[in-house]
C-alpha cells in the first residue's frame, strides 16, 4: 500500500485552520522570546529516525502473542509500511534491519524499493542471541564471550557477513548487542568472559570499513538474569574506547536499572566523544520496549536537553543514530511507531526551547529554582503546532494517527495481505 497524497492532502485540510491558529499563537510568544522559529522547523525536518525492521509486526512474551492482521510477511512489505509511515509523519525515511531476520533477497530492488519511499538503511544488527538452523556451534553459553574459540570465531564471522550485507544496502554502521553472562554465581568467569568479549570485538572492528562505525549497546540483564558481560554504559565505553575511535556506545533507554540517571550518562559519553545513538523506547520496569514517552516524558525530554547541548558543545562527538527498539504487544505496531515518534520530535522541540545560556548562568549561580524554571517553562510549552508545521512543509500529515485511520490504511492492509500474515522479528 502507498498512501494517495491527494488523499492525505484532502484530509489534512479539515485541519488546516486550527493548526494555521495554534502555530501563529506559537510563533508569535516564541519570537517574542527570542527563538528562532524557522531554524526549529528546519531542525524537526532534518530529524530522521530509523524504525527496527523487527517491530513491523506483533511483538510477544513468553506468555503469549496476539497477532495483527495485515502484518507485513516479507522484507518489502516491511519497507512499505515503514514508507506508510514516513508519508505520515516525514520523520522516519531510515530503516535499521536485523541479521538474519531480514536478509534482502535481492539488494537491487529493495534498494530501488527504499529510495522511492525516501527511506535509508540505518544501522545493521548482528544476532548472535539465537541460534541458527545448521550452524555448527550454538551460543547456549555465550558468542563473543564464550569459552569455545569456535563459538566466538562463528559469532566473530557473523558479524562480518552482517557488515557486508550492510555494506551492499549503503549502511555505515553496525550495533552489536550481546545477550552473554550467566544465570547463577560461578557460573562464568567474568574476566575471561570480558576478555573474550573485548578481542573479538577487535577483530569484528578490523573488518568495519574506514567510514563505518561500531555500536556497542549494553544492557543489564534478559536473558541472563544473573550476570551480563556488557552490562551497564561504563562496560561499554571502556570495549569502544579499547577497539578505536570508530566505536561507539549505543543507549537503549531499556536497558538501565530502575531510576538510573540516563541523562547524565548520555552527557558523559557525549562529552567523551563516544555516544553513538539511540535506541528510542519507554519501560516501567524493565526493557518493556513500550510507546517512546507514554511512561517518563520528562525523563526523556532531560535525555535530548543533554543532547542539544551536546550537539552544541561536544564537536568530538560524532552525528548520533536515532532509531526505535520497540515491541508492540496490544497496539497497531503502525500506530505505535507514529505514537513513538510524535514523543521523540515533542522532547526534541521543546529541548531546543531550553535557554541554554540563561540556564548556564543559574548554575554558575547556584540559582536553583531557576534552573528549574528554565528547563520546565521549555518542558510546558505545547510545541505540537511546530511539529505539525515541520511535517506539513515535507508534505506529511498534521495529525498522522487521525490519518492513518481516516484514510483506512489498516484496513487496506488486511485486503492486500489477508489475516495470517506474520512478521519476522521479536
Ligand atoms: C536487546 C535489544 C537489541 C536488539 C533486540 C531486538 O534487548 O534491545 O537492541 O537486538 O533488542
Ligand atoms: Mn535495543
Amino acid at each position: 500500500m502507498i498512501i494517495n497524497k491527494e488523499h492525505l492532502f484532502e484530509d489534512n485540510k479539515k485541519d488546516l485552520k486550527s493548526h494555521k491558529e495554534s502555530f501563529d499563537f506559537l510563533g508569535l510568544k516564541l519570537d517574542n522570546e527570542g527563538h528562532d522559529v524557522a531554524k526549529i522547523i528546519t531542525k524537526l525536518k532534518d530529524f530522521q529516525v530509523a524504525i527496527p525492521s523487527w517491530a513491523l509486526g506483533a511483538g510477544g512474551t513468553r506468555f503469549g502473542r496476539y497477532s495483527f492482521y495485515g502484518e507485513p510477511s516479507s522484507l518489502d512489505q516491511k519497507i512499505e509500511d515503514i514508507g506508510i509511515i514516513h508519508t505520515l509523519t516525514q520523520t522516519s525515511g531510515a530503516v535499521s534491519l536485523h541479521i538474519p531476520w531480514d536478509i534482502p533477497e535481492d539488494f537491487k530492488s529493495i534498494k530501488e524499493l527504499a529510495c522511492s519511499l525516501n527511506i535509508k538503511f540505518d544501522a545493521v544488527n548482528s544476532n548472535t542471541f539465537q541460534d541458527q538452523k545448521g550452524a555448527k556451534e550454538s551460543y547456549k553459553f555465550g558468542s563473543l564471550s564464550n569459552t569455545s574459540k569456535a563459538a566466538r570465531e562463528q559469532a566473530i564471522q557473523h558479524n562480518l557477513d552482517v557488515i557486508n550485507i550492510g555494506n551492499k544496502l549503503g549502511s555505515k554502521s553496525l550495533t552489536v548487542w550481546l545477550a552473554d553472562g550467566s544465570n547463577f554465581p560461578g557460573q562464568s568467569n567474568f574476566q575471561t568472559a570480558l576478555q573474550h568479549t573485548e578481542s573479538s570485538l577487535k577483530s569484528i572492528y578490523k573488518g568495519l570499513p574506514d567510514d563505518w562505525s561500531m555500536l556497542i549497546e549494553y544492557k543489564p540483564y534478559e536473558p541472563n538474569f544473573y550476570s551480563t558481560v556488557i552490562q551497564d554504559w561504563g562496560t561499554s565505553f571502556m570495549l569502544a574506547n579499547a577497539c578505536g575511535e570508530k566505536a561507539y556506545s549505543l543507549v537503549d533507554l531499556g536497558h538501565h536499572l530502575p531510576n538510573t540517571n540516563i541523562e547524565q550518562i548520555v552527557s558523559i559519553l557525549m562529552m567523551k566523544g563516544k555516544l553513538g545513538g539511540f535506541h528510542f523506547n519507554d519501560s516501567k520496569y524493565g526493557d518493556d520496549d513500550l510507546t517512546v514517552g507514554s511512561i517518563k516524558p520528562y525523563s526523556l525530554f532531560l535525555i535530548f536537553n543533554e543532547l542539544v547541548y551536546g550537539m552544541r558543545n561536544n564537536p568530538q562527538n560524532p552525528n548520533l543514530a536515532w532509531m526505535i527498539d520497540a515491541s508492540h504487544n496490544i497496539k497497531d505496531p503502525l500506530e505505535d511507531l507514529i505514537q513513538s515518534l510524535e514523543s521523540i520530535q515533542e522532547a526534541y522541540a521543546k529541548a531546543l526551547l531550553v535557554d541554554q545560556d540563561a540556564l548556564k548562568d543559574a548554575q554558575m549561580n547556584h540559582d536553583v529554582v531557576t534552573c528549574q524554571e528554565i528547563l520546565q517553562a521549555a518542558y510546558r510549552t505545547d510545541v505540537r503546532p511546530l511539529i505539525e508545521k515541520a511535517r506539513l512543509d515535507l508534505g506529511g500529515a498534521i495529525h498522522p494517527i487521525k490519518a492513518f485511520r481516516n484514510l483506512k490504511v489498516r484496513e487496506t492492509l488486511i485486503k492486500e495481505r489477508g489475516k495470517n500474515t506474520v512478521a519476522t522479528g521479536l
